[in-house]
């Protein structure tokens, strides 16, 4: 074999629709030759990137898509952006992994170009290259063979350290992701799945795009949840497939809940046809399944996955389905409990923490050697969150550490956002927590203590927050306190604080 089974597979689906969008359909075809010329660009007169950053700054949609095999067929490392954050955390983005090309949409590009000039990294604008015909010499140069074992993508994840991790797999590793996936769900050519999710995290960059890509199936992309376009979708019989985290089923209740008994009878049809309607990335409440399951007939799959490992455990397609519960490992996943004591569960009802192993499992942090090494148990990768074994399916039960948020599906770092929060003028001290949301699951929630004679109200804070963080890292209540609640040691006790809120 000379190419990635990702680029062959693409060929035998040929003249297939990998996307449809508003202003037109691309096929396998198109897919292919376009990332052959963004490949033959980002080469120059180069034979192979060896594993070069390239950073993506496209939207869902063919583009990105493009831009991404172009990247693996030129033998580089695909780091996607967030198109919405700030100046600043770009630059550690793109200084951590080492970046020197960016690829980016022309309004993109305008975003980014100063920081690129700021940094010397050259900046591709994807839009120009796909003006440009795709040239004999492009489509005729030689790509490289890249073997599975090399490093294919890094994204960045926050978690127990102040500033995001960079998650390195492979090619390998992500076709094992993708083959689980396929094999549990029973992906096939005939689906068709929107896709509305950030494309720079796992969930719709492996769950959605690449199992479609994959099996030949056809996305609808859009660039950011559109609602009432996807609800319009949905009542059209535009899709199969249905992948989405548990704050757009709680926006999706809503939405059924306050539209009109005709509006809400087609658009309930619509879902019901669905054959499969997938959540995961966060907890879905018992209590939204069912209501759910009340409204459409349908029953949601719940998944539970990490950016380090892909997905691990899934209710099945086949069988039930319990609300509350994530289910069993996937196929090629094997997930086991461990005990704080150090042993290994057999029991059902002990809870553990879940480690997992498996082809589909990261390779390293990027440039982290301890934090790698301290994140493996003999081999097994330690997720840091609890979970105990109920009649034969896992559930979870919470995680390790109280420093991790999870709202709307995004995992945060209470330590990054303390960090941006401590440059404020006016405040002195600072504790996040993520205290329970009904729509983001969690939300984030700043404890501070303030300088003397100073005072702060939350939309001044969020205001201010615009420049330093991600709109989905900015805390939503405010709490200032004469001081923070600390143990014997200054720590402060977050569990104590969450009563304040
Ligand atoms: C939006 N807002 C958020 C937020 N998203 N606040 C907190 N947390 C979030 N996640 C705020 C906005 O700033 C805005 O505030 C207000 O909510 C409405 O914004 P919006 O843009 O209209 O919201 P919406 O488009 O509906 O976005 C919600 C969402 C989005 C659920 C679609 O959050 C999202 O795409 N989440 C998915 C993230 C994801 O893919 N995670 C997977 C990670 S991988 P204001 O003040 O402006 O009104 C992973 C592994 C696995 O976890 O297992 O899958
Ligand atoms: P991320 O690091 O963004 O990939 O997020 C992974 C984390 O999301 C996991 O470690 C879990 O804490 C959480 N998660 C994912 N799926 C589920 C689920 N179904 N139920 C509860 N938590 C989940």
């Amino acid at each position: 074999m000379t190419e990635l089974p990702l680029i062959a597979r693409a060929r035998a689906h040929g003249s297939a629709i990998a996307f449809a969008t508003k202003t037109g359909t691309h096929t396998y075809q198109n897919l292919l030759d376009h990332s052959a010329a963004y490949a033959a660009t980002l080469l120059d007169d180069r034979g192979d990137l060896q594993e070069a950053r390239v950073a993506l700054l496209v939207p869902a949609g063919f583009e990105y898509a493009a831009a991404q095999w172009g990247t693996w067929r030129a033998g580089g490392i695909k780091v996607p952006l967030c198109l919405s954050a700030t100046e600043g955390e770009w630059e550690y983005a793109l200084t951590d992994s080492g970046a020197t090309i960016v690829m980016a949409t022309a309004a993109l590009a305008e975003k980014i170009g100063p920081l690129c000039r700021r940094l010397g990294v050259r900046l591709l604008v994807t839009d120009a290259m796909t003006a440009a015909p795709a040239s004999g010499s492009a489509t005729a140069k030689t790509l490289p063979f890249v073997t599975p074992e090399r490093r294919a993508m890094i994204l960045y994840t926050s978690g127990t350290t102040s500033k995001p991790k960079g998650v390195v797999t492979t090619h390998a590793n992500i076709q094992a992701q993708i083959e689980s996936l396929v094999a549990a769900w029973e992906w096939s050519a005939q689906d068709r799945i929107p896709l509305f999710l950030p494309l720079h995290h796992i969930h719709g960059i492996i769950n959605v795009m690449s199992c479609a890509l994959w099996t030949g199936a056809r996305i609808e992309a859009f660039e950011r949840f559109d609602l009432p376009a996807i609800l319009g979708r949905v009542r059209a019989d535009a899709y199969t497939l249905f992948m989405a985290v548990p704050t757009i089923y709680v926006k999706l209740i809503q939405a059924l809940e306050a539209a009109s008994p005709d509006d809400r009878t087609a658009v309930v049809g619509g879902f019901a046809r669905l054959r499969l309607m997938v959540s995961g990335s966060a907890a879905l409440p018992a209590s939204v399944h069912e209501q759910w399951t009340a409204l459409t007939g349908q029953k949601l799959l719940e998944r539970y996955g990490m950016t380090e490992i892909g997905m691990a455990i899934s209710n099945p397609y086949h069988g039930e389905r319990r609300p509350g519960a994530v289910g069993q490992a996937l196929p090629g996943v094997e997930v086991r409990l461990k005990a704080e004591t150090g042993a290994i569960i057999t029991a059902e009802e002990e809870p553990g923490e879940i480690q997992v192993r498996g082809p589909g499992v990261f390779r390293a942090y990027w440039n982290r050697p301890e934090v790698s090494a301290e994140s493996f148990d003999d081999g097994w990768f330690r997720t840091g969150d609890m979970a105990v074994l109920e009649r034969g399916y896992y559930r979870i039960m919470g995680r390790l550490s109280v420093d991790i948020i999870k709202s709307g599906g995004y995992k945060l770092s209470a330590l990054e956002i303390e960090a941006a929060l401590l440059e404020h003028p006016h405040i002195r001290e600072c504790a996040v927590i993520g205290v329970p949301d009904s729509t983001w699951g969690e939300a984030v929630a700043a404890a501070v203590v303030l300088a003397d004679g100073t005072t702060l109200e939350l939309p001044a804070l969020r205001e201010w927050c615009r420049e330093k963080l991600s709109y989905y890292k900015i805390p939503q209540r405010l709490l200032v306190m004469k001081e923070l609640p600390r143990n014997a040691m200054g720590k402060v006790t977050k569990p104590a604080l969450r009563a304040g809120f």
